[in-house]
């Protein structure tokens, strides 16, 4: 193979977790369908009906495994004021010592799984790699779904540095001990990122992001301190390409928090006639300055692990048909025919199914026949409205921002920064109700800036300050415009005010037009909002009341708003942007006027 470092690291992981086996992952299709065959035979996997979804399965993980675990995810900088107030910090040498301990004769009985993977387009000067070595097949066939994976990424390697993740399901087997259909650490699980050493250990889960490790811990965690050293941008955005009617087209990336609708964003069919949305990217995206000065983007990702609970033929079409063959199931429901089945799929649930934990289900149990956090992992080819462009190494030019999050009250339907560290700001200041996504209690509001809080690998401050200098490497007129848009506002009645999805492209050629000067917008404190009439709302039926509500921006929560943001600022002490404070005061200032 010719790599030390890769050498080392396999020889390294061989002998510290002592598995039975050893295998280099080639990425190929044989691979895959034996991998899946024999999870199959053991018990992770249920084929499901070919007739139905080809070459599709499912799995079901224990009830303690289901989500990101934001309170056993750590960044072990050298000093802990590096990862900063927001992340769980631990010294990385003490760190060091409890994972060799954990990881130790971790995979015996167990094959030891080598994925080398490339995080974008091979070959493209955005793109990284990276080497995961396993002790799960599902995370390896997750992986070849998800990302560029095998062979060919060690033919470009060649002596290359690559980013090294270590993941254990932390479940050793006796010799003649039966495995059983989901192995993970019943109580210890650590997902450890070393930023200085670009080093990923990942212990005892084997779900989504604590265990894929190519998608939040690289691509996100790790890439964000690259981005920062290199003078580029890792974040967890979707990107989309949008067409007018007139055939011009723009990219557009979008931050929200995880389950608050990239997925949905990313892939939405526009109720307004004669645009068209295609899709580069769900959930991650990776920014550097081209020649001519501007942001190019890519999807560093391959594959979609998308939430299936709420996901239908009405609310994103273009996801489901993504999933009609060669796709893999997480905690979903099993309809009697062995297809697949979640909340929301259907209007009128099947009479009977298999529920995410085994148990027999039908719609008058109590239960949920699928978690709430249950998923999807589908390749981004199959998806029918997949951009031209988007395994383009170049990747491709943005011309907006947005942020948002869900919040059932203050913040209006979209707003635009006046400027592009007001932009940044306003991205600081994002908050968001909480999902099924990450474990711990849902629905409560939190602080979630440029929706990275669970995924920025260093100090929150400065990362704030890496997006005000990335806005002075450039012209202003080539930097994206900045949004900040909620689709989550409630009435009285806790209904949702506006019915999002579809309908959401009409915020988008709002965008659109104010990104071509094609639009004047109205001036509030907190920033630009759509002028009268400039949102095109034909043929939507929306109530005026609604609208009004909206839009309005109510002074006084502002004022609460901003004074939240003024505490919530401190904890970064002298590591917060003095532009930052500059443009807090900024608007206090503009809602006591
Ligand atoms: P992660 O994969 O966790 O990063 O999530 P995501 O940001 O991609 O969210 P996704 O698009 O999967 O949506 C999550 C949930 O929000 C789903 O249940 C959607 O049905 C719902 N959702 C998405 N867009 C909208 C919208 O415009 N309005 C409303 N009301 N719900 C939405
Ligand atoms: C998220 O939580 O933002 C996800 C799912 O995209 S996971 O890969 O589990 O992080
Ligand atoms: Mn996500």
């Amino acid at each position: 193979m010719g790599n030390a470092q890769l050498d080392k690291f396999i020889q390294d992981a061989k002998e510290l977790c002592q598995p039975s086996r050893v295998h280099i992952c080639d990425g190929s299709q044989e691979e895959y369908e034996a991998l899946c065959k024999q999870m199959v035979a053991s018990g992770t996997l249920t084929e499901l009906n070919p007739k139905k979804r080809p070459n599709s399965f499912l799995a079901r993980s224990t009830k303690e495994d289901v989500a990101r675990i934001e309170g056993c995810t750590y960044i072990c900088s050298e000093k802990q004021i590096d990862a900063g107030p927001t992340n769980n910090w631990c010294d990385p040498a003490e760190m060091r010592a409890k994972l060799l301990s954990l990881f130790k004769g971790s995979m015996r009985g167990r094959t030891m799984y080598v994925i080398p993977y490339s995080m974008g387009p091979l070959g493209s000067k955005i793109a990284h790699i990276g080497v995961e070595i396993t002790d799960s097949p599902y995370v390896v066939v997750s992986m070849r779904i998800m990302t560029r994976m095998g062979k060919e990424v060690l033919d470009v390697l060649n002596n290359e540095r690559f980013v090294p993740g270590l993941h254990s399901v932390g479940a050793p087997l006796q010799p003649g001990e039966k495995d059983v259909p989901w192995p993970c650490h019943p109580k210890e699980k650590y997902i450890v990122h070393f930023p200085e050493k670009r080093e990923i250990w990942s212990f005892g889960s084997g779900y989504g992001g604590n265990a894929l490790l190519g998608k939040k811990c690289f691509a996100l965690r790790i890439a964000s301190v690259m981005a920062r050293e290199q003078g580029w941008m890792a974040e967890h955005m979707l990107i989309l390409g949008i067409t007018n009617p007139q055939g011009e087209k723009k990219y557009i990336a979008a931050a929200f928090p995880s389950a608050c609708g990239k997925t949905n964003l990313a892939m939405l069919t526009p109720t307004l006639p004669g645009w068209k949305v295609e899709t580069v990217g769900d959930d991650i995206c990776w920014m550097k300055f081209g020649p001519d000065g501007r942001l190019y983007a890519i999807n560093p990702e391959a594959g979609f692990f998308g939430v299936a609970p709420g996901t239908s033929m009405q609310s994103n079409p273009n996801a489901l048909l993504t999933l009609k063959e060669n796709s893999l199931f997480t905690n979903v429901g099993l309809t009697d025919d062995k297809d697949v089945w979640w909340e929301g799929l259907t209007s009128q649930p099947p009479s009977h199914l298999i529920d995410w934990l085994g148990q027999d289900w039908t719609p008058n149990s109590n239960e949920k026949a699928a978690h709430p956090n249950a998923r999807f992992t589908a390749p981004a080819a199959q998806c029918p409205v997949i951009d031209r462009a988007w395994q383009d190494p170049r990747g491709v030019p943005i011309s907006a921002i947005i942020f948002g999050g869900r919040r059932s009250s203050v913040v209006p339907l979209i707003y635009e920064s006046f400027d592009w560290n007001h932009g940044v700001f306003v991205g600081a200041s994002t908050s968001s109700e909480t999902t099924a996504a990450a474990s711990g209690e849902m629905g409560k509001l939190r602080h979630d800036p440029f929706a990275m809080l669970p995924f920025c690998g260093y100090n929150m401050g400065d990362y704030f300050a890496h997006w005000l200098k990335i806005g002075g490497m450039t012209t202003p007129d080539k930097l994206p415009k900045i949004y900040y848009v909620n689709w989550f506002r409630k009435g009285k009645n806790g209904e949702w005010l506006w019915p999002g999805f579809g309908e959401n492209s009409r915020v988008l050629a709002w965008i659109f037009a104010r990104t071509s000067n094609r639009a004047k917008g109205q001036k509030t404190p907190i920033g630009i909002i759509p002028a009268e009439g400039e949102l095109n709302l034909e043929g939507m039926n929306l109530p005026p009341e609604n609208l009004k509500e909206l839009f309005s921006i109510d002074l006084k929560s502002w004022r609460e708003e901003a004074e939240g943001l003024r505490k919530y600022f401190e904890i970064f002490g002298d590591r917060l942007p003095e532009k930052i404070k500059a443009e807090l005061k900024g608007l206090e200032e503009r809602l006591n006027a």
